[in-house]
C-alpha cells in the first residue's frame, strides 16, 4: 500500500469558537496549528481563512498571509479552501487560486448543507478547473454524493481536469451522502483506476471512516472543520490531537506515514 497521506482541516467555515474554543481564527493561529500538526504526522493542511471578526473570508491576501506564515514553519502541503462559505460568490472562492498554491480543492456539485445549499453548477466547476489548470494546482475533487464522481469524470472528458484524479469523499454532512461504511465502499468503486482518494467523515463518522481509510488503502483527513470532538461529549483539545490520533490508528495497522515530500510524489504534485 501507498504510505498514508494525513490530511489536517484546521478551520472550515462553519465551525465557530463557541462550539470549539481552541478553533484556530487568525493567520498566526491557522500557521500555528499547520505546523503542530506537521509535527504530529499531517503531510497536507486543508485552510479556510477567516477576517479579523472571526467571519469566513476568501479573501487573497488573507490567504497569502496564511500561506507565507505556514511555509516559514515547515514544508506541510498547503491546500485552500475554494468552497468558501455557503454564501461566498464564486469568483470570492476562486481567490486563493490565484497564489498557486501546490493543490485547492474543487467541489464537484450541489447538494444540501445543513439546512444551506452548497452551490456548485457546472459553469463553476469549470471555471474553477480551468484555472487551476492553468496555475497547474492540482485539485482535490471534493465529493459530498455519488453523482459528483460522474460530475468530475464529466472535467476529465472536457479536458479541465487531468488524470490521476485525487477525490475526496466528504461523508456525513446533513443533507448529502451519510457517514456510513457502505457509502465509502460505494464511492470507492466508482472512481477511475489508479486515482488516489481521501476520506473526511463528518462529526462522529470521522473515526471510523479514518480507519476504513487506513485499511483500505486511501487516504485520511481529520480535523476541527470536520469534527470538534476527540469523543462523544468530550471536545478535542487541537487540530494535532486528532492528527496524533490517525497517527497511532496507522502506526498499530501496519500502514506508513507519507512526508510531505512523499505526498507530493504520490499526488504527483507541481514541483
Ligand atoms: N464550507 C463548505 C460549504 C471546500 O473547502 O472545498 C464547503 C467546503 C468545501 O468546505
Ligand atoms: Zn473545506
Amino acid at each position: 500500500m501507498e504510505k498514508l497521506i494525513i490530511t489536517a482541516a484546521l478551520t472550515g467555515a462553519e465551525v465557530t469558537r463557541e462550539q470549539q474554543p481552541a478553533l484556530p481564527i487568525t493567520p498566526d493561529e491557522i500557521a500555528q496549528a499547520a505546523y503542530e500538526c506537521w509535527l504530529a504526522g499531517a503531510s497536507i493542511v486543508h485552510v479556510h481563512a477567516r477576517d479579523e471578526d472571526g467571519n469566513p473570508t476568501q479573501s487573497y491576501e488573507v490567504y497569502k498571509e496564511i500561506k507565507e506564515k505556514i511555509e516559514a514553519k515547515c514544508n506541510v502541503i498547503f491546500q485552500p479552501s475554494t468552497g468558501g462559505a455557503v454564501w461566498h460568490k464564486p469568483e470570492e472562492r476562486l481567490q486563493p487560486v490565484e497564489l498557486s498554491p501546490e493543490m485547492a480543492t474543487l467541489s464537484c456539485g450541489t447538494s444540501n448543507f445543513g439546512s444551506e445549499v452548497f452551490m456548485n453548477p457546472e459553469a463553476y466547476m469549470e471555471k474553477f478547473a480551468l484555472r487551476m489548470k492553468e496555475l497547474g494546482v492540482k485539485p482535490e475533487l471534493e465529493i459530498f454524493e455519488r453523482g459528483m464522481i460522474e460530475n468530475a469524470k464529466r472535467l476529465v472528458k472536457k479536458g479541465l481536469v487531468e488524470e490521476p484524479l485525487h477525490f475526496d469523499f466528504v461523508l456525513g454532512v446533513p443533507g448529502a451522502a451519510p457517514g456510513n461504511p457502505e457509502d465509502l465502499m460505494f464511492m470507492t468503486r466508482a472512481i477511475p483506476q489508479g486515482s488516489t482518494w481521501t476520506v473526511a467523515g463528518i462529526g462522529r463518522a470521522q473515526l471510523p471512516l479514518s480507519a476504513m481509510g487506513i485499511l483500505l488503502g486511501g487516504h485520511v483527513r481529520v480535523g476541527f472543520e470536520d469534527n470538534v470532538y476527540y469523543k462523544k461529549g468530550e471536545l478535542a483539545t487541537s487540530n494535532a490531537q486528532l492528527v496524533e490520533r490517525v497517527v497511532r490508528l496507522a502506526k498499530e495497522l501496519g500502514r506508513e506515514l507519507a512526508t510531505p515530500d512523499e505526498a507530493r510524489e504520490i499526488l504527483g504534485l507541481r514541483r
